[in-house]
C-alpha cells in the first residue's frame, strides 16, 4: 500500500485537516471502477487509526438481541456480498454555484464522486438477526470513531433503506481492504444516498424511533431555498438530503482546453441516485442543439454511474460544451446554476459546461 502522503500528491487537495481531496476529472474518467487512491476523500475530522483486531461493532436500541461483535465474528456470521455502487458527496460540483453568489464549504469540482466494488455484509442481515423491530418511523443511527466538534460523527438512515438489499457494511473496496481515509476497517455503504449517510470507521448502530440528533444529521446536509441564508437557516425546516438527484459532468476535454480542428471526443459520467440514466445529451453550442452520447454501464449495478462518450465536429473558435442527462422517470437537469443555488452549495445539478477553444 502506498503512503497517505503519496496518495495526497495525486489528488487536488482542498484541505489537510480535515483532509478533503478529489481527483482530476480526466483521471476519474479513466476507469469505471475508481482506483482507491484516486477516490475523493471527504472527512469532517481527523482520520482515526483503528486496530482491526480489537475493534468491535455494537448494535443496540430497538432490537430483540443486541450485538457486540468483532469484525472477524461479523464476517464469519454473515454472507459476504459485493455491490458495485457510486458514492457522491452532496457538495459535488459546488464550485459551479459560486458563479451565482458565494457558498459555504470546499469548492469541489466534479470529482467528489467515485464508483467501486464494495465487499462486506448486508446491514439488513445483521438487523434481521438481531430482531430489529420494524415500524413506520424507524431509523438506523450510526456512530463512528472520528470526532467532529467534540462528538463522534453520527448520521442516520430510514430503517427501510438500512434493510435494502444493497446497503452494506463494507470492509473492502475493489477487492482490497479499505484505505484508512476511506474508513478502514469498516464503513457503511448506502447506495443512492448522499455520501454523508455512508459513515466510515463505524463503531455503533442503533435502531430508534427518530433520526440521529448528531449535528451532521440534524443540522448539516439540508437543502434550503435560495432566499435562506446562514443566519436565517432553520435546520428543522431544511430538507434532509438522502437520495441524490440526477447529475452529470464532462470529464474530457478540460475547461479551457485548446484543441485541434476536427472530431472532438467528449467523455464524462452521469448518475441518477436510485433511478437509471436513460440518455445523455451533449451540446457544442451551449445548449441550443444536442446530440446523444453512447452510454456504458456495468451490468446489474443499479446504483452505479453511467460513463458516456460523444463526438462533435467543432470549427475553429470558442465553444461552450454542455451535458445534461435524463433519468428513468423522464426527468432532466436544470440549465443554470441560478436554478439550483443554495447557500450551502449542495446538489449542484445544473448542466455542466466546459468552454474550449479550437485552433
Ligand atoms: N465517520 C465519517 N464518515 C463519513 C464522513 C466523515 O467525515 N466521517 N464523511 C462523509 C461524507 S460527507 C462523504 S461524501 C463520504 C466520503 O467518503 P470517502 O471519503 O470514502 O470518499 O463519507 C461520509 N462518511
Ligand atoms: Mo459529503
Amino acid at each position: 500500500m502506498s503512503s497517505l502522503t503519496e496518495r495526497k500528491a495525486r489528488l487536488i487537495v482542498h484541505g489537510d485537516r480535515p483532509y478533503n481531496a478529489e481527483p482530476p476529472l480526466d483521471r476519474l474518467r479513466a476507469a469505471y471502477r475508481t482506483r482507491a487512491g484516486d477516490f475523493y476523500v471527504r472527512c469532517h475530522g481527523d482520520v482515526p487509526e483503528i486496530d482491526a483486531e480489537t475493534s468491535r461493532l455494537t448494535l443496540d436500541g430497538a432490537v430483540d438481541t443486541p450485538m457486540d461483535v468483532s469484525l472477524d465474528d461479523l464476517r464469519g456470521r454473515f454472507r459476504t456480498v459485493t455491490v458495485t455502487a457510486t458514492l457522491q458527496c452532496a457538495g459535488n460540483r459546488r464550485a459551479d454555484m459560486r458563479a451565482v453568489a458565494p457558498v459555504s464549504g470546499d469548492p469541489w469540482d466534479g470529482g467528489a464522486i467515485g464508483t467501486a466494488d464494495w465487499t462486506g455484509v448486508r446491514l439488513g442481515d445483521l438487523l434481521r438477526a438481531a430482531g430489529a423491530r420494524t415500524g413506520t418511523d424507524r431509523h438506523v443511527a450510526f456512530e463512528s470513531h472520528d470526532v467532529v466538534d467534540g462528538r463522534p460523527y453520527g448520521v442516520s438512515i430510514p430503517l427501510a433503506k438500512a434493510l435494502a438489499h444493497d446497503t452494506l457494511l463494507a470492509f473492502a473496496m475493489n477487492g482490497e481492504p479499505l484505505l484508512p481515509e476511506h474508513g478502514f476497517p469498516m464503513r457503511a455503504v448506502v447506495p443512492g444516498f448522499a455520501g454523508v449517510r455512508s459513515p466510515k470507521w463505524l463503531r455503533r448502530i442503533t435502531v430508534q424511533d427518530h433520526p440521529s440528533d448528531h449535528p451532521i444529521q440534524a443540522g448539516d446536509y439540508k437543502l434550503y431555498p435560495p432566499d435562506v441564508t446562514a443566519e436565517t437557516a432553520d435546520p428543522a425546516r431544511g430538507h434532509t438530503i438522502d437520495t441524490l438527484p440526477l447529475n452529470a459532468a464532462i470529464c474530457e476535454p478540460a475547461r479551457g482546453a485548446v484543441l485541434g480542428p476536427g472530431a472532438c471526443r467528449i467523455r464524462g459520467y452521469a448518475v441518477a441516485g436510485d433511478r437509471a440514466v436513460i440518455r445523455v445529451d451533449v451540446s457544442g453550442d451551449g445548449g441550443r442543439s444536442w446530440i446523444q452520447a453512447a452510454l456504458e454501464h456495468a451490468p446489474d449495478a443499479p446504483f452505479a454511474w453511467t460513463f458516456w462518450t460523444a463526438e462533435l465536429d467543432l470549427p475553429p473558435g470558442e465553444h461552450d460544451l454542455a451535458v445534461r442527462a435524463w433519468d428513468s422517470a423522464g426527468q432532466t437537469q436544470p440549465a443554470l446554476p441560478d436554478d439550483v443555488w443554495n447557500h450551502k452549495g449542495y446538489l449542484c445539478t445544473c448542466w455542466h459546461r466546459v468552454r474550449v477553444r479550437v485552433t
